[in-house]
Order: structure tokens, then C-alpha cells, then sequence
């Protein structure tokens, strides 16, 4: 036995499915998970001492690469004056500040400890603001594990295929309504038929939770016209695409307007960190300036606020152009690669983000996303695991390259595609 599955064989006594998030566990592409020793710049080491180029990212946040000297000098510093003050300090202020100068629609922003917390507490914003109860979001979208949001959700819950939402009351969920990512026509329906009580739309402005699908040109422009037009707010999650996409977010790159924004991940530099912001005149209704109640024992935790500041300030002078670049090529090489051996390959990319979809069709919402073969994605998955790649065990995930992806590492990526047996 390895020690990895020494582990997880203790962890499934301790942790329900022996993991503290369900896409961890390696279920659906059939392998035990490999637990994590260390990690730096591209790399992860096992407990078993196995070296793999890492193309999770921990689902995102290290964009500069793990453990980058920067954000873990930052956290060390600020850990030698203590862990948790439960009182505001300094740091709070310092990344609200670089958040609010990054992203065109915040001008405030309140920090949480995770993306659920964020898109929880934005719509209940919303509600609260609106006073009206219903909330629009995307079949594949997935807003992190909040009630409202769990119903035809995309990551962990589209690769465990969790029928419906177990454990959510009927009451709830009536007031949640779905449509297809890119249509459009759908949405108009959904205003048409319910507009008085629609509070919010939220949306990936690039979704990222049924492998990586773009908008269509108009597509989030029109969400934008609709929520003005029937008094919704549009809520973009930008847990994945904040900081990532463009520095400023998917809204500065297809310069959107929306008027909640959430993000997570990144701005945590790999510390538990959300946010929600948006207008000042939609925020200052969150308590204590407001009557809309929201609050967190660890948010804005200095270490937290320490790691998420060190890794935008290092990001501020990173070649975001470059990195697309690399990843454009370096995911179209992939793609050749597999074709070339007969599989059915769809490529979806943007700027250090790219899923490979096995299936001919174009994927542009969730239900082409379920067209591909899960097969061919599981042996595309171990065959790449046994030779040192490691890409999310689910083909409703992406890949992220990073700062840190050296062009030895792609090559390497590309050799072990080269050998893949199908
Ligand atoms: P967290 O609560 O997991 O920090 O964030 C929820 C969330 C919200 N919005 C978007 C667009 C997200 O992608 C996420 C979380 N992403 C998944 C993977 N795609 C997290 C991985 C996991 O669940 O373990």
C-alpha cells in the first residue's frame, strides 16, 4: 500500500468519503486520491515523494504557482503578529483597496471566507435590495454549495450526477429558475413569464463548472439589457475568472457593468478567502451600514488578507498576454495530439484556462458539455496521472496553467499525451 492510500483508507473512517470536498475524492476517473506533501511553482509531491506538474492549481487560486516566495514570506511576516484578531485590521482595508482599484464594478466589497459564502450572501443582497425572491442561474453553473444554488449545479455535483438538490427544501428551490448557458431566449421567457419577482441572474461570466464554456458574443451583454430593464441585478461569479481572465476580472475583459461581483480564490493567494462587492448604493444595504445581514468570524483574517495582498500586488507586472498565448498553443498542441489518435477532442480556451471536451460537437452549455465520452476521459486522465500529470479527476472541471508552467513542463505534458493509449 502507498501511503497515499494508507491515508485515505484512515481519512474514509474519519471524513465522510474520506475528503473534506467531494471532487477530491478521484470517484468518478476511478482512482484513489494522491495526498498532497508540498507543492512549488508547477509542481505537487506526494506523501510517496511523486513528483506531478499540476494542472488544478488547487481549482485556481495559484496562478503565480504554489508557494511562491512572495505570499508565503507575506503570510509568515504577518503570522509572527498573531492569527486572528476578530477586530478590524489593517490588511482588510489594504486588499479592499486593491480590490476595489482592480475591478471596474466593485467600489465596495466584503470580504468572506469562501466563493459559498460570497454568491450566498450577494443574492441575499440582491433579495434583500430587490425585495423580490427569485434568482436565475445556469444548468452547469455552480455557485459554490448555498441551497439556492444547488439545483442542476456543475462541478462536484454534475461529475457525482446528484439527482436534483437532497437536503433542500421544495421551498427553496421554487424560487430558483434555470436555463441554458447562451440562451438567451430562455432568460427573456423566464423575465416574461416571472419578471416582477426575479431578484438577481447570477452567472460565470465565463463558466468554468461544466469544463470551460465561453459567452456567446451578446450573450452577457443581453443579460445585462434584461436585468436593467426588469429591475434584477446581474450578479457575475467571478470566483474563477476574477483576476485570472484579465486582471480585472471577465467584466473588464468583455467590459460588462454588472452590478454584484463575487470572487475567491485567487484574491486569497491559497488561504480561505471570498468576496462580494459591487455599487456603493447596493452594498451600503449590508449590516451594519444596512439592514441586509451578513457576517463571518474569520473574514478579512489578516493571514488571509497578508497572502491574497502579496498575490495581486506580484500579479500587477505578470505577461497575462504571454501566459494566454502559451496556453492558447500549448492547449492546441494537446488537442492535435489526441485527434491525432483518433479521439473526438473539442477545445475550449481563455487566456490560462482550457478544457478538451471528447466530442466533435462545439460545447457551448451544459448539455453539449455531456455529449463527451467519460470513457476516453478516464483514460486520458489515469494514462496522464501514471506519467506525472495531474489534471482534475472530472471532465466538468478545467485546466489551469500559471505563472509558474515552464515551457519544459508543457513539453513534458505534451510527451506523456503523445503516449496515451486509447
Ligand atoms: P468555494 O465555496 O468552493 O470556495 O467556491 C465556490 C465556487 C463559487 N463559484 C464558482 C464559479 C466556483 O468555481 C466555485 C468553486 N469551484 C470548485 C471547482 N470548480 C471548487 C472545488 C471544490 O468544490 O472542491
Amino acid at each position: 500500500m502507498t501511503r497515499s492510500q494508507e491515508l485515505f483508507e484512515k481519512a474514509g473512517t474519519l471524513i465522510p468519503g474520506g475528503v473534506n470536498s467531494p471532487v477530491r475524492a478521484c470517484k468518478s476517473v476511478h482512482c484513489d486520491p494522491l495526498f498532497i506533501a508540498r507543492a512549488s511553482g508547477s509542481k505537487l509531491t506526494t506523501e510517496d515523494g511523486a513528483e506531478f506538474i499540476d494542472y488544478v492549481m488547487s481549482w485556481g487560486p495559484m496562478l503565480l504557482g504554489h508557494n511562491h516566495p512572495e505570499v508565503a514570506a507575506a503570510i509568515a511576516a504577518t503570522a509572527a503578529n498573531g492569527t486572528s484578531f476578530g477586530a478590524p485590521c489593517r490588511l482588510e482595508v489594504e486588499l479592499a483597496q486593491a480590490v476595489v482599484d482592480a475591478v471596474p464594478g466593485i467600489e465596495m466589497v466584503r470580504m468572506v471566507s469562501s466563493g459559498t459564502e460570497a454568491t450566498m450572501s450577494a443574492l441575499r443582497l440582491a433579495r434583500g435590495y430587490t425585495g423580490k425572491n427569485g434568482v436565475i442561474k445556469f444548468h452547469g453553473g455552480y455557485h459554490g454549495h448555498a441551497d439556492a444554488f444547488l439545483a442542476s449545479a456543475g462541478s462536484g455535483v454534475a461529475t457525482q450526477s446528484i439527482p436534483g438538490t437532497p437536503g433542500v427544501p421544495q421551498d427553496v428551490i421554487k424560487h430558483t429558475l434555470l436555463a441554458h448557458y447562451n440562451d438567451l431566449e430562455a432568460v427573456q421567457a423566464l423575465f416574461d413569464a416571472q419578471g416582477d419577482d426575479i431578484a438577481a441572474v447570477i452567472v460565470e461570466p465565463v463558466a468554468g463548472n461544466m469544463g470551460l464554456v465561453l459567452p456567446r458574443p451578446g450573450f452577457l451583454e443581453g443579460l445585462r439589457e434584461l436585468t436593467r430593464k426588469h429591475g434584477a441585478l446581474l450578479i457575475f461569479d467571478e470566483v474563477i475568472t476574477g483576476f485570472r481572465v484579465a486582471f480585472g476580472g471577465a467584466q473588464a475583459a468583455f467590459g460588462i457593468d454588472p452590478d454584484l461581483t463575487c470572487l475567491g480564490k485567487i484574491i486569497g493567494g491559497g488561504l480561505p478567502v471570498g468576496a462580494y462587492g459591487g455599487k456603493r448604493e447596493i452594498m451600503s444595504h449590508i449590516a451594519p451600514s444596512g439592514n441586509v445581514y451578513q457576517a463571518g468570524t474569520l473574514s478579512g483574517n489578516p493571514l488571509a488578507m497578508a497572502a491574497g495582498l502579496a498575490t495581486l500586488k506580484a500579479l500587477q507586472s505578470k505577461d497575462y498576454a504571454g501566459l494566454t498565448a502559451r496556453t492558447d498553443a500549448f492547449s492546441r498542441e494537446l488537442e492535435n495530439i489526441l485527434r491525432g489518435k483518433g479521439a473526438p477532442v473539442t477545445r475550449n480556451h481563455i487566456a490560462s484556462i482550457f478544457t478538451l471536451f471528447f466530442t466533435e460537437s462545439p460545447v457551448t452549455d451544459f448539455p453539449s458539455a455531456q455529449t463527451a465520452d467519460g470513457e476516453l476521459f478516464v483514460t486520458f486522465y489515469q494514462q496522464m496521472r501514471e506519467q506525472g500529470i495531474y489534471l482534475a479527476p472530472s471532465g466538468y472541471e478545467c485546466a489551469f496553467t500559471s505563472f509558474a508552467h515552464s515551457d519544459e513542463d508543457l513539453e513534458r505534458t505534451l510527451d506523456a499525451a503523445r503516449n496515451v493509449r486509447f
